[in-house]
């Protein structure tokens, strides 16, 4: 068999790279025809140098930009000291990483894992042990309460509670224990805890669902729920969190704060897969040594970075700037509806903008402003996301803007 011809991969264009995937890397992604080859800050460049302002920024896990320099900095120092040691010994980043990112979140206690599923699944298998070691629940009885257009990640048991058949269906059979109510109704919530319920899990705003923000007095509305009925609140903030919504954690909006918080993708700045469960000492020290565990959990370059991160948080600037901001984005895209063209729920630099069917649908949408420099993605149907880098300027803001309104034919 002849071998087949390949182009040197220097000289590959965008055309001859995505070509090349074709064959060989499975095809759980439709990507936009853009391939990447650079990026700073706001702004990425593909292989042929023509750049894009990037208006999803890894779904919040580039918050910080592309390569924030405090961040590489980081990472390179730690890459010329230490990388791994697996948890069967200490290394000296973790402790720091730990008291920094409990101290910055209010709280006690810190479980380091690495994607954003893996924090999820620690969350519920924490949940679980404290119901039956704390609450008392009957063995394998523990049930857990999640929201419908939940979006907690694509691991067998997350997807067992999903309500989008695309992310479930040829995947059963499915873990049990998982009660499903509509979002935003506390009445519902209430109908479906009983005294087998160990936790609460939700998302604070739903991302994937399309930035769906819950009404006022919904967050706090589960506090007290929860507390009244002795169960845990566990809120993921892996997409939420870290300054995307205006505040560190998007629950600060009601001044909520949960009993475990689910932290992932900014946490790594873009860098280094970084996820925690953080959370009260009485619920995370259910934990005894070997009963939970991942190999690269609190890695040495993984707590460098994480507490690089965590310094850039403790200043607030991206905090306010994800405030200041958004209200600029607010405004642009008030503009677009007073034009009949969309409808938006927004928080902080954070923007699901429902698009007017007639004009396209979210992937033409995104396939449009792919056109226009700039890269964004649509969630279901005709909505696309909007969530830039926290360090993107007002200028960059409004040409983004800019962009969609001309995509919109309003420009
Ligand atoms: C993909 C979606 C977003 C998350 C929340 C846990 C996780 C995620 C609130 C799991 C991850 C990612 C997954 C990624 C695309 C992206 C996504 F479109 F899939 F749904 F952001 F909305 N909790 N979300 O948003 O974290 O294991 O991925 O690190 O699957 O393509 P992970």
């Amino acid at each position: 068999m002849t071998a087949p011809t390949r182009v040197p991969v220097r000289t590959r264009t965008s055309a001859d790279l995505i070509r090349a995937e074709e064959p060989v890397l499975a095809h759980n992604y439709h990507p936009l025809p853009v391939v990447v080859a650079r990026a700073e800050g706001t702004w990425v460049e593909d292989v042929e140098g023509r750049r894009y302002l990037d208006m999803l920024a890894g779904y919040s896990a580039l918050n910080f930009g592309h390569r924030h320099p405090a961040l590489v900095e980081a990472a390179h120092a730690q890459l010329d000291r230490l990388t791994l040691t697996s948890r069967a010994f200490h290394n000296d980043r973790l402790a720091e990483f730990a008291e920094r990112l409990a101290q910055l979140t209010g709280q006690d206690m810190v479980l380091p894992m690495n994607t954003g599923a893996e924090a999820v699944e620690s969350g519920i298998k924490v949940a679980r042990k404290w119901a039956y070691d704390v609450k008392g629940v009957p063995a394998d009885r523990a049930t857990i309460v999640v929201a419908a257009d939940n979006f907690h990640g694509r691991t067998t048991t997350i997807v067992s509670f999903s309500t989008d058949e695309t992310a479930r269906a040829g995947f059963g059979p499915f873990t049990p224990g998982f009660r499903v109510v509509p979002y935003n109704d506390l009445a519902a919530l209430e109908a479906a805890v009983d005294e087998t319920t160990a936790a609460v899990l939700i998302e604070p705003i739903q991302g994937e669902a399309g930035v769906v923000i819950p009404d006022e007095g919904y967050l706090s509305g589960v506090r007290e729920l929860t507390h009244r009925e002795g169960c845990l609140f566990i809120a993921d903030e892996i997409q939420s969190g870290l300054g995307r919504t205006g505040r560190t954690l998007a629950v600060e909006h009601e001044g909520v704060v949960p009993d475990v918080l689910l932290l992932g993708k900014a946490l790594g700045g873009g860098i280094v897969p970084v996820s925690a469960v953080v959370g009260r000492r009485d619920v995370l020290g259910v934990l005894r040594p070997g009963e939970h565990g991942s190999t690269f959990g609190g890695n040495p370059l993984a707590a460098a970075v994480g507490t690089a991160v965590v310094e850039l948080l403790e200043t607030g600037e991206f905090q306010r700037r994800a405030a200041e901001l958004g209200a600029v984005l607010r405004d642009g895209l008030a503009d677009l509806v007073a034009k009949g063209v969309v409808g938006f729920r927004s928080r902080g630099l954070w923007a699901g903008v429902d698009i007017d069917p007639a004009l396209g649908t979210g992937r033409e949408i995104s396939q449009g402003l792919l056109g226009e420099g700039v890269l964004a993605k649509d969630t279901h149907g005709s909505t696309i996301r909007l969530a830039p880098p926290l360090t993107i300027t007002e200028a960059e803001l409004v040409s983004a803007l800019g962009a969609l309104a001309r995509v919109l034919g309003r420009g």
